[in-house]
């Protein structure tokens, strides 16, 4: 008889694990932190068909040292965390709408003070942020993984808003970011930022989008950076009325703005195609006068808790997303673009990544997981209501359009897949695949390690949790020196 899976409950609680049970062999040489975060509910959303994107931030972080690894998790300490903690219950309402909060969090002209930093992590200048779209940065001791708060480059960044997909330029070391929404609810303005190694910021542009949309990641190529404009739609009216912060409009084009990275506002340019939803990229790079972006791309609304605005049910078959070529022709005359399925039997999850040493330059390979059907699933073990498991990374050839796959297992779901080079000079893909797992038959948490030259052979090592830790959105590898250990 199969039992009811609990696997997505809130974990509730902070933990030290050290010297956590390894199975299998750790590599040598892979030194460093696996950092990720994610979201919980500290407590239960006021609206229950809310957005998990609106859950309470959680960090946590595996440490690797000579083949053993200890675990950190800890609420990121929010003036939303604390004020819920204060109260003792739920004073804030649907994703991103301060009108549906309780009168004295609504934060109206302020609608950053509300974030919950639960997407994704970047280190600038020895210090590591915590990230979420709606705010600027909160600051994380990277040691301890303390929150010490907002931060605002010595108010120098302007924008109210941050994203959580700030890239790094590889050659320069720079941080290239942007804020949407960037002066204030469902405003139209978008600032693109450029903040060097020690933490200044360099450079500030200040951009006007064609409509406001979620611009939740983008691209940079050594010379320009791309913003994609999709689909989610809001406005103040939408706002005052209580409802969640995007409805998914199926009518509205795809922009995608193109702005030299030395370029000011008037060298933007939009290009215009058909509805589609981009919310994450693999890379982008500048070859001539064209620019080619890969990324997984959606036919229609990919998120179930964003309703449709005309009111139709989400569909998901048409809220799968597959892995696209976009060429930009920087001489044409008209707006459009080229845009090509590569992998067109092959829906894939939307949380890709590439080898982050070739950010905004050519890459061959891009990581991302998907559920391969013609694997084992054991459903008596896995318990029912986990309907859905992803089981593969996937390691994509763009150039040769080939696959080659990680398969987790019968029991177990993956998340987010990151990927870390065997050593510095390494080729581009030489390196390992991690990622935590779900193994929803012990239910409890575990980091894989997988050799990405041979997927194929399975988990070299296993790091078991002894027990379920939150379900990250973003995770990130750093080396002891990035995190400040000694
Ligand atoms: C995303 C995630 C978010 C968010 C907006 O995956 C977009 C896309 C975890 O929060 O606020
Ligand atoms: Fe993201």
């Amino acid at each position: 008889m199969s039992h009811k899976s609990n696997f997505l409950a809130p974990q509730a609680f902070e933990a030290d694990v050290i010297d956590c049970q390894v199975i299998g062999t750790v590599p040598r040489g892979l030194n460093g932190a696996f950092v990720r975060v994610g979201g919980d509910w500290a407590y239960p959303p006021k609206n229950p068909d809310d957005s998990v994107f609106n859950q309470d931030g959680y960090v946590s972080r595996f440490r690797f040292r000579d083949g053993k690894v200890d675990y950190k998790g800890r609420w990121i300490q929010t003036e939303r965390y604390r004020r819920n903690r204060a109260a003792g219950r739920q004073l804030y309402g649907y994703y991103r709408n301060p009108y549906d909060c309780e009168p004295e969090v609504a934060h109206v002209e302020e609608p950053w003070r509300n974030t919950v930093a639960n997407t994704s992590l970047e280190v600038n200048a020895g210090r590591l942020f915590a990230l979420k779209e709606d705010a600027r940065p909160t600051e994380i001791d990277p040691v301890t993984l303390e929150t010490r708060g907002s931060f605002n480059f010595g108010g120098k960044y302007k924008s109210q808003t941050f994203t959580a997909h700030p890239k790094i330029d590889p050659e320069t070391g720079e941080l290239l970011t942007f804020g949407y929404e960037a002066t204030g609810l469902a405003t139209d303005d978008l600032f693109f930022y450029v903040i060097d190694k020690a933490g200044e910021v360099t450079r500030e542009v200040r951009l006007k989008v064609p409509y406001v949309s979620m611009v939740h990641d983008w691209a940079i190529t050594d010379k320009h950076v791309i913003f994609p404009v999709f689909g989610y739609v809001t406005d103040e009216a939408r706002l005052r009325k209580g409802r969640i912060h995007w409805t998914f409009d199926a009518e509205a084009p795809t922009y995608f703005g193109i702005l030299p990275r030395n370029g000011d506002a008037s060298d933007l340019r939009w290009f215009k195609g058909p509805n589609r939803a981009i919310v994450h990229t693999f890379n982008a790079r500048t070859v001539g006068d064209r620019v080619v972006l890969e990324a997984p791309i959606f036919d229609n609304n990919p998120f179930p808790f964003f309703p449709n605005a005309d009111g139709t049910p989400w569909d998901p078959v048409k809220g799968r997303s597959y892995i696209r070529r976009i060429s930009f022709d920087l001489n044409s005359k008209d707006d459009g673009y080229e845009e090509e399925i590569l992998f067109p039997d092959l829906p894939v999850v939307d949380l890709g990544r590439v080898d982050e040493r070739f950010m905004g330059r050519d890459t061959r390979y891009a990581y991302t997981s998907f559920n391969d059907l013609s694997k084992p699933l054991d459903r008596d073990r896995i318990g029912e209501g986990i309907r859905h498991i992803v089981n593969s990374y996937g390691v994509f050839d763009l150039k040769d359009r080939t696959m080659r796959s990680f398969y987790a297992g019968p029991t177990h779901g993956l998340q987010e897949v990151t990927f870390v080079p065997r050593h510095a000079a390494a080729d581009e893909g030489d390196g390992w695949l991690i990622g935590t797992a779900s193994n929803f038959a012990d239910m409890c948490t575990e980091l894989v390690v997988a050799d990405a030259r041979h997927p194929e052979d399975g988990t070299v090592a296993r790091v078991i949790l002894p027990f379920r830790s939150n379900v990250q959105v973003h995770g990130r590898w750093y080396s002891d020196a990035q995190l400040q250990f000694d």
